[in-house]
């Protein structure tokens, strides 16, 4: 978008009608402001091999990192990948491919810099600095998804939780100064007033935000003690895996599914009993993803406590997905992350039908299953399974 310059207040008014056409002319020039701040970001996507070999790794975090950014609403006008052993301290990457990059964003008009790692808030100024750019880092696009996405009251204080912890230590003149200069991601959500407010009203917040959690823990507790004799079967696993359609075929529901990051960000909860032999609790739940950020699997834990809970974890792994071992790793140490890596669990190979000839690796003790929750394949034998699982749980 281009802007005529121009200033309404060169010259003294006359008349009254001067002075309310000046009036109008800030309006709109305000508005044209407000809009510019609104504009989609275009951004260069940047990351970090430590070697050549890591190289195809980062390819693939730049591809999830892609679809991130297309979730986050923004555009992905280049991507970029530096190997180099180590980070740089000030930087992150070398001087010379911020020199590039600079030029980069002239020549394809871009207008913002999206990390695939955490930058520590010295970097994230100075690279801001040297690009004269937005820069934003993996953590703060998955936080501003969710932001957007969360629609219950625990899902927006939890969210807002962890927007807080992750931006206190950058809540320094130089983000301040591009959050409201850029707006857009980063700037999103319940937590976009409170980048306008000093680090001790973060604190505050923080603390009340908190208090304000555990008083919808203790009513979760409440209502989980009432259905304590029940068999509890979580669905876990990386985002997008298909959780939320086995879900709806396992509990005869209408979740919302689709082919997105983070669809789901609440647990759903269904009791089932019509074929079981005893009642048998179903809870659908928010999925993981590579470098998700510690302060939101932190504020998140009360919602995954149903996953905490469970007798049994259904681990749902795509495995159209090439780096599906890797995704089933993440989702492994998020698990132990939240104290939930002893429960048994089944391991669940879905959207067979992309994969027919899909051979699944085995692990010692672990129940697999090919399944498509999409088609209906497999799924007769994993509720043959469940049916068994649920029996020593007592009869109706
Ligand atoms: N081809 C195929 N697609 C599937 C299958 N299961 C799910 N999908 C599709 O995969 C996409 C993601 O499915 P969801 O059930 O929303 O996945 P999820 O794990 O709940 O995802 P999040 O809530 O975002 O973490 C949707 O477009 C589904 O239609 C399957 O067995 N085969
Ligand atoms: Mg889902």
């Amino acid at each position: 978008m281009s802007f005529i310059v121009f200033s309404p207040t060169a010259g003294a008014a006359t008349s009254p009608i001067e002075i309310e056409k000046r009036r109008n002319l800030h309006i709109l020039i305000e508005v044209v402001i407000e809009y510019g701040k609104a504009e989609t970001e275009k951004a260069i996507l940047v990351g970090l091999a430590r070697s050549s070999q890591e190289r195809p790794l980062v390819e693939r975090s730049l591809e999830e990192l892609s679809q991130l950014t297309f979730s986050a609403g923004a555009e992905v006008l280049g991507r970029r990948i530096q190997v180099r052993p180590r980070p740089d301290p000030a930087f992150y990457i070398g001087r010379g491919l911020v020199a590039e990059l600079k030029e980069w964003l002239s020549t394809l008009g871009a207008n913002c810099v999206i990390f695939d790692d955490a930058l520590s808030p010295a970097q994230q100024r100075n690279l801001e600095e040297a690009l004269e750019a937005k820069v934003l880092d993996r953590p703060v696009l998955i936080l501003d998804i969710f932001a957007t996405r969360a629609r219950t009251a625990a899902a927006r204080l939890q969210v807002e939780l962890a927007q807080l912890e992750y931006t206190l230590p950058r809540l320094t003149g130089a983000w301040l100064h591009f959050s409201r200069q850029y707006g857009g991601i980063g700037a999103k959500g319940p937590g976009e007033t409170q980048l306008e407010i000093d680090r001790r009203q973060v604190r505050m917040k923080i603390t009340h935000l908190k208090e304000k959690l555990n008083k919808l823990d203790i009513q979760r507790a409440t209502q989980r003690k009432r259905r304590q004799p029940l068999f509890k079967v979580a669905l876990v696993g990386y985002t997008n895996a298909g959780k939320s359609t086995l879900f709806n075929v396992l509990t005869r529901s209408q979740v919302r599914t689709a082919d997105m990051l983070f669809t789901t960000l609440d647990s759903t909860t269904r009791v089932m009993s019509s074929g079981y032999p005893c009642r048998v609790v179903f809870s659908d739940t928010v999925g993981f993803i590579k470098k998700l950020p510690h302060q939101l699997v932190e504020s998140f834990k009360s919602t995954l406590e149903e996953v905490c809970r469970a007798d049994l974890l259904l681990h749902m792994v795509d495995c159209s997905e090439p780096d599906y071992a890797g995704s089933f790793e993440q989702t492994r140490r998020v698990l132990t992350e939240i104290g939930a890596d002893e429960i048994p669990y089944f391991l669940i190979y879905n959207k067979i039908d992309l994969f027919p000839d899909f051979h699944a690796p085995s692990i010692n003790g672990v129940k697999a299953f090919l399944v498509s929750a999409a088609s209906g394949a497999g799924i007769t034998a994993l509720q043959a399974e469940l049916i068994a699982s649920s029996t020593p749980f007592g009869r109706h």
